[in-house]
């Protein structure tokens, strides 16, 4: 048998949903296949990662003499060139640009907001771990002309799209417009992203908890007391889990979409308002969690209602399964989110 024909394309998908809203324009549908191809050319320079020392030391790879480029500034390039130039978008922001990333002016403005962590997690590409790109896209709210920080700082429940790219095993890509969340595996034979898990929805109580326990002693008391609640030290309150920490918030994030689970990035002594972005990495993954049944708080808001101040603006984070984020939010309550 030669092979199944009876296989969806994100391009086919997305057609499919914008057809659902006669309102619908196509510009949004356009403006995510943008971003997928974006994602496809990040995939296959990954996927070469490695062998950049090797061909770089057979000189094979800079042969105009190029500067071999991190691939998280290659990864923040692509994005901006896929994008900045379709008029679909009025400003970008990035994690690895300190302003908002203005459209040039030959290019015509859209009405779009796009965000994006280029490349999460980069550390993990020496040890071959996986790494991920977070996007989050909003429509502007100034009238006309070039985007300005006001179109950036939106809160999250205002997004109409949001999603990442996991460059794992294989690499996926998963998204929301607010009608359920998709995921789509890249066939590296065909260059093509095909629809595998159709309306994901995440379990109510989760297998995992993902927390990098060497903070421990610079949690807040109620941090502590939520942590200690998935070892399993009060089975009377909530069942213990297992512990999964790979290092990457795209990754650890999806096992835990798929599978049910909590990732904490909480507040600390040393980062008291945690690690993790508000705009570009907290806000889309509580639009997806939120959109597969799951929850996303900084342990006393929901993350989708918080306003933001400042574009890099950092929020501590418990993101999952609504269950156990529902007991992180209790433990808050009862023993307090003051530093000890
Ligand atoms: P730590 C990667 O640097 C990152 O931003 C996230 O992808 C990841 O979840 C987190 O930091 C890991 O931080 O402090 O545990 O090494």
């Amino acid at each position: 048998m030669i092979g199944t024909t009876a296989v969806t394309t994100i391009e086919r998908f997305i057609i499919d949903q914008e057809h659902k809203y006669p309102e619908a324009t196509g510009e949004l549908s356009n403006l995510l296949y943008d971003i997928a191809l974006g994602a496809k050319l990040i995939a296959a320079a990954t996927r070469r990662a490695g062998l950049v020392n090797v061909l770089g030391a057979m000189g094979t790879v800079n042969v105009q003499g190029e500067e071999q480029q991190k691939l998280d500034v290659f990864a923040n390039e692509i994005l901006k060139n896929a994008l900045n130039h379709t008029g679909r978008v009025c400003i970008l922001a990035s994690e690895e640009d300190d302003a908002p990333i203005p459209i040039p002016p030959e290019y015509p403005a859209g009405k779009y907001v796009v965000m994006f962590d280029p490349l999460d997690g980069s550390s993990n590409i020496d040890s071959n771990a996986s790494v991920g790109t977070i996007f989050s896209v909003y429509r502007r709210v100034s009238m006309e002309g070039r985007g300005v920080m006001e179109d950036v700082l939106q809160p999250g429940h205002r997004q109409v799209a949001a999603g990442y790219i996991l460059y794992g095993s294989s690499t996926m890509m998963v998204y929301t417009t607010g009608q359920g969340v998709h995921g789509f595996t890249l066939d590296p034979t065909i260059g093509e992203f095909l629809l595998s898990h159709p309306d994901i929805r995440t379990p109510e109580v989760g297998k995992y908890y993902s927390v990098n326990e060497s903070n421990y002693a610079r949690w807040n008391r109620g941090t502590q007391m939520a942590v200690r609640g998935f070892h399993g030290d009060t089975p009377e309150r909530i069942k213990g889990k297992n512990s999964r920490y790979i290092g990457a918030f795209v990754a650890d994030f999806h096992r835990n979409l798929i599978n049910g689970g909590i990732f904490l990035y909480p507040a600390d002594t040393r980062n008291p308002s945690g690690k993790l972005r508000l705009l570009y990495e907290c806000s889309p993954m509580a639009f997806l969690v939120e959109q597969a049944g799951g929850a996303a708080t900084d342990g006393v808001r929901r993350i989708l209602e918080i306003q933001p101040d400042t574009l890099h603006q950092r929020v501590p984070l418990a993101i999952g399964s609504k269950a156990d984020v529902e007991f992180v939010a209790r433990m808050m309550e009862e023993h307090g989110t003051a530093a000890v």
